[in-house]
């Protein structure tokens, strides 16, 4: 799917702003809000998550649905084009209404959507209304649990002798993460020719210093599709004419990670016009390599999340900035997407500035708590697929994308059968929807590593370990003990490794001569430990954290306001660890740092 752009065919007009709100109280649907304008509503910011914009329990805790409505005002010199409305993400359902009228629905609060609007629109002002739910269970992704406890504590098993009816329905989120919901991105209009491009799929390739480029363009209606690149100085290096073919650039300029190098795919097919920016960039594995054009790379970096104060989850532009900055900083190269597909801004912006990401589906939360029905109870699998086509769809031309991840921590030890079976035919699905085929994996949990069956059919092992956390806290000797006997299990296997999360909670502030955890030296002493046996091992490819900040989370007895293992805090001041990684990852160079 097309990201949409302003240019000499397309008009694009950004709706954000201050939208009406109003939380549903049950009767919404009924007495069909959708149909005039909000009674009482309370003034929200778009895009943003609704829990944190407005005091009280009500928002922050709401369970279900939720109404946005704006007056859409469509400009008469549109007339004679299509007309798009696209959501970049509305978390994690939604029914969008013109006029009263049901114009489309989506499961999924990570990916966009859209829907033509020009013959539902009339001159002057429309109804736009948004109704939004953010109830998790077992069909949706990330998973909510429909019975027992929820993540860390904040639902305590059933006691008999105990009143444990709870006032009101509530989501039990099975994952680490504030459930944050509302128009998390972007609403924009944009038109295009009623002939258009729908899509554009590009492959690059290296044959020592040409690119050979792999091109192949959708379009609705009549035309011709023609296709210029364009170097980053403006100057012409390649055309060609057709919906499909090869495009060869002599001498090509590389996308490298902390390098990168865009050229610009400008295609013209009738009245249509779309710039798509492309780097040149292989990623390979090779025995226990992971190679990106062709030399083995070494990624340093983070978990993270789309979070910060107010804003929720919603897009926070300025905040991706500095995370990056950050990360530059740092001397990282890369993060994961932890645990859902991110904006799409923030992968344009990896693309201009170099940084690897692993991109993540939604798929977390398929595992703790379940009962003898083990994957049984999920009702995922066909909205997985569907996540999974509409990711890659989404994020293929990425040059920044080096590997996908189709799911965080699902159990793959307990029912080792059943996880293969559910996840093996989803890898195959990844392969085939990347026309990059690039590496495919899922990122496994602390358990039972030999009893994994579906890990070493991945291409890559993604692996997140809490030794000296979860797993002996506060004792670094067993930790660095259990850390390396679990590594020698791991070079048998013959494939590349990283550990994708790791990491201990430290409130900043809290210093020590003798670190206990939670302290800041503890943070640092916890990291030394675990790198020591990392780097004994020739084939760790990477060591992303857990996590780059501070984020909210439920809250529970484990939690104080929110995890707190950031490596920086929740408003992105360094604590210790910070400084110690600056130092050990300005000393790691981005390519062959293993032999
Ligand atoms: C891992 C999860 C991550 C959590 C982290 C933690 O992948 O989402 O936040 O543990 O406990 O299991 O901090």
């Amino acid at each position: 799917m097309l990201y949409p752009k302003l240019n000499d065919a397309r008009a694009l007009i950004d709706l954000s702003g201050i939208w009406d709100f109003k939380l549903d109280d049950g009767t919404g649907f009924e007495k069909e809000w959708m149909k005039k304008p909000l009674e009482d509503p309370v003034k929200l910011a778009v895009p943003a998550s609704y829990n944190d914009q407005v005091e009280g329990a009500a928002f922050r805790d709401h369970y279900g649905w939720a109404f946005y409505q704006t007056e859409l005002v469509i400009p008469a010199i549109l007339k004679g084009q299509r007309i798009v409305l696209r959501f970049g993400a509305v978390t994690h359902q939604a029914k969008v209404y013109l006029n009263g009228e049901l114009l489309c629905e989506h499961r999924g609060g990570f990916l966009p959507f859209e829907a033509e609007i020009q013959t539902c629109v009339h001159p002057g002002k429309n109804l736009l209304c948004v109704a939004v739910d953010n109830r998790v269970d077992y069909s949706t992704l990330p998973i909510g649990n429909e019975v027992g406890a929820a993540f860390f504590g904040a639902d305590l098993p059933d006691i008999p002798s105990v009143n444990m009816t709870r006032q009101k329905p509530h989501n039990a989120p099975n994952f680490d993460f504030f459930n944050y919901a509302g128009i998390h991105r972007p609403v924009k209009i944009y038109t295009t020719p009623f002939s258009y491009i729908e899509d554009i799929v590009l492959v690059p390739e290296l044959t020592g210093t040409e690119a050979l480029v792999s091109y192949s363009v959708s379009c609705v209606g009549e035309g011709e599709v023609q296709i210029e690149v364009f170097d980053e100085d403006g100057k012409s290096v390649a055309k060609a004419v057709g919906a499909k073919g090869v495009l060869s650039i002599p001498d090509a300029h590389l996308w490298n990670p902390g390098n990168a190098y865009l050229y610009t795919a400008r295609v013209s097919f009738g009245e249509d016009l779309y710039e798509e920016e492309f780097g040149v960039r292989t990623v390979e594995i090779k025995g226990t390599k992971f190679l990106i054009n062709g030399k083995p790379f070494y990624f340093k970096g983070f978990g993270k999340h789309e979070d910060s104060e107010v804003h929720g989850r919603g897009l926070d532009q300025a905040m991706n900035v500095k995370d990056l900055s950050l990360m530059k900083w740092l001397g990282a190269n890369s993060f994961r997407t932890s645990h859902y597909p991110y904006a799409e801004e923030m992968m344009n912006l990896c693309d201009r500035l170099g940084i690897v990401v692993i991109d993540e589906t939604p798929a977390v939360g398929l595992n703790f708590g379940w009962n003898d029905k083990g994957y049984a109870k999920f009702r995922t699998k066909e909205h997985h697929e569907q996540v999974i086509r509409d990711l890659i769809a989404r994020d293929k031309n990425h040059p920044c994308v080096a590997i996908w991840s189709i799911a965080n921590e699902p159990d793959t030890e307990k029912q080792p059968q059943e996880a293969h079976d559910y996840f093996k035919p989803l890898y195959d699905l990844a392969h085939a929807c990347d026309p990059q085929n690039r590496p495919v994996s899922l990122v496994i949990c602390q358990n039972d590593y030999t009893r994994d069956i579906t890990a070493p059919e991945m291409d890559i092992i993604l692996a997140n370990r809490y030794y000296g956390w979860y797993v002996f806290g506060g004792d670094l000797e067993a930790a660095e003990n259990a850390m390396r006997e679990e590594m020698k299990y791991w070079a048998k296997l013959g494939k590349p490794w990283m550990i994708t999360e790791y990491g201990a909670d430290t409130v900043a502030g809290i210093h020590m001569a003798t670190p206990n955890m939670f302290s800041e030296e503890y943070q640092v002493e916890y990291y030394k430990t675990i790198n020591r046996v990392l780097d004994e091992c020739p084939f760790v490819v990477g060591e992303q954290t857990w996590n780059f900040a501070d984020f909210a989370t439920i809250q529970g007895t484990l939690r104080v306001d929110g995890n707190k293992k950031g490596m920086f805090t929740r408003q992105r001041r360094p604590k210790l660890a910070a400084h110690y990684f600056k130092e050990r990852w300005h000393k790691i160079p981005d390519f062959e740092y293993t032999k």
